[in-house]
């Protein structure tokens, strides 16, 4: 995304909401997170679909400024620039701003389009991938904030190259939509539909050959999800990366806690089976129980990543798998931003390399990517589960596009 993604852009600046252009080639310039660039500069210049965008990413804008009038002073306006061409426009310090807050303060304010897409290749009807914020966060135990991750996530996407120099492709071309955020209540224990508004949700789309990119919010939220793959595919299996077995049974007294989320997920599934990568932490309690019961559970220690062969790994599955993603399986090196991180794993890519595979040789139904909590200040995590969403889906469909499988 460095400076590639501002200067050629040629076509992708075209398939973009102008919004986003602006945004990015302000950020670019300044180096900054993405959504403080877009104040007042941008705002003004753009004119009809100001509305949405304004929303999205300025929330000093004029319009912000009157909700929140006490607060945000309209701050004011980095320089009086030109129209349309607030690429040029140096965004200032307005980037400066702490992330977190700037999150916190648009909690109520639309979501951004996921790349930042123009309704040609966004549009719910045509689009083959649809991403689904769930910013659902109920029982983070240790460091939370974890509902802010799709806000993060979907902001920082706007930064993303849009052409995949790997596969020599843009990915965007399959249709992506980004659809309303899911908001659910806390799940209870007992609940005999856990997480059905999500479920809900992604059904329809699985039906119908679409593929659910879940962005959380808290690991436990992929039962949702899984629950509705799983009764169109009945030899599902689970892909997991994560530092944590989560195969508890319940913690502290939840069975729908993050903790648990493997374990739920086991109990679901017609033919139980789970491959988990990345692991460093688990419990004796889970140790136990997976020495006692011998379940289908095929676990890659993170501790023996130099030896791990992607095909080996991929071959543990069935033919239909739905892939989660925890992002602490990454090295807290690179992914601090989330509630447990532990040292020791995964590094950019291997996770590549596990993505590709899994998707040239199996079919992958569905997908999501959760326990991102962002930082203030620190925008490098969240620009890579921006990027990391976008890979996922480049890789998903690089067939359909017209990759060959050498690539692999
Ligand atoms: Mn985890």
């Amino acid at each position: 995304m460095t400076k590639s993604s501002k200067g050629p852009k040629p076509t992708s600046t075209a398939d973009r909401q102008p919004i986003s252009r602006a945004a990015s080639s302000a950020k670019s310039k300044g180096g900054k997170a993405a959504t403080k660039a877009k104040p007042s500069a941008k705002t003004k210049t753009t004119s009809k679909v100001a509305a949405s965008k304004a929303k999205k990413a300025t929330p000093t804008k004029v319009k912000k400024v009157v909700n929140r009038s006490s607060k945000v002073a309209p701050k004011a306006a980095p320089k009086a620039s030109p129209k349309v061409a607030p690429a040029k426009s140096a965004p200032v310090k307005a980037a400066t701003k702490a992330p977190v807050a700037k999150v916190a303060a648009k909690a109520d304010e639309k979501l951004p389009v996921f790349l930042g897409l123009s309704p040609k290749y966004s549009s719910a009807a045509s689009a083959r991938v649809h991403v689904i914020p769930v910013p659902y966060e109920h029982t983070t135990s240790y460091k939370q904030g974890t509902a802010l991750g799709p806000r993060a996530i979907l902001e920082a996407s706007q930064e993303v190259e849009l052409f995949d120099d790997e596969l020599w492709i843009e990915p965007f071309k399959i249709g992506v939509h980004t659809a309303e955020p899911v908001d659910m209540a806390r799940v209870q224990s007992g609940e005999s539909k856990p997480f059905q508004t999500l479920y809900e949700t992604v059904k329809p789309l699985v039906d119908n050959d679409k593929f659910p990119l879940v962005i959380g919010g808290e690991h436990s939220l992929t039962l949702g999800a899984v629950r509705a793959c799983a009764e169109r595919y009945k030899d599902l299996s689970i892909l997991q990366v994560d530092a944590h077995c989560d195969l508890r049974p319940a913690y502290e007294g939840d069975p729908y806690s993050h903790a648990s989320i493997s374990y739920r997920l086991y109990e679901s599934l017609p033919n139980p089976l789970i491959t988990q990568v990345g692991i460093r932490n688990v419990s004796w309690q889970e140790a136990r129980w997976m020495e006692t019961e011998t379940p289908k559970v095929n676990i890659f220690w993170a501790r023996m990543q130099d030896k791990w062969n992607f095909n080996e790994i991929v071959n543990t599955l069935s033919d239909n798998v739905y892939l989660t993603i925890d992002v602490d399986g990454l090295d807290s090196s690179i992914m601090p931003s989330t509630g447990t991180p532990e040292p020791g794993g995964m590094n950019w890519y291997q996770l590549m390399e596990l993505i590709k595979h899994v998707c040239v040789r199996k079919n992958v139904v569905g997908a999501d990517i959760v326990e991102l909590s962002p930082i203030a200040g620190l925008h490098a995590p969240d620009f890579l589960v921006a990027k990391l969403a976008y890979k996922l889906i480049g890789y998903r469909f690089a067939l359909e596009l017209g990759v060959t499988k050498k690539y692999v």
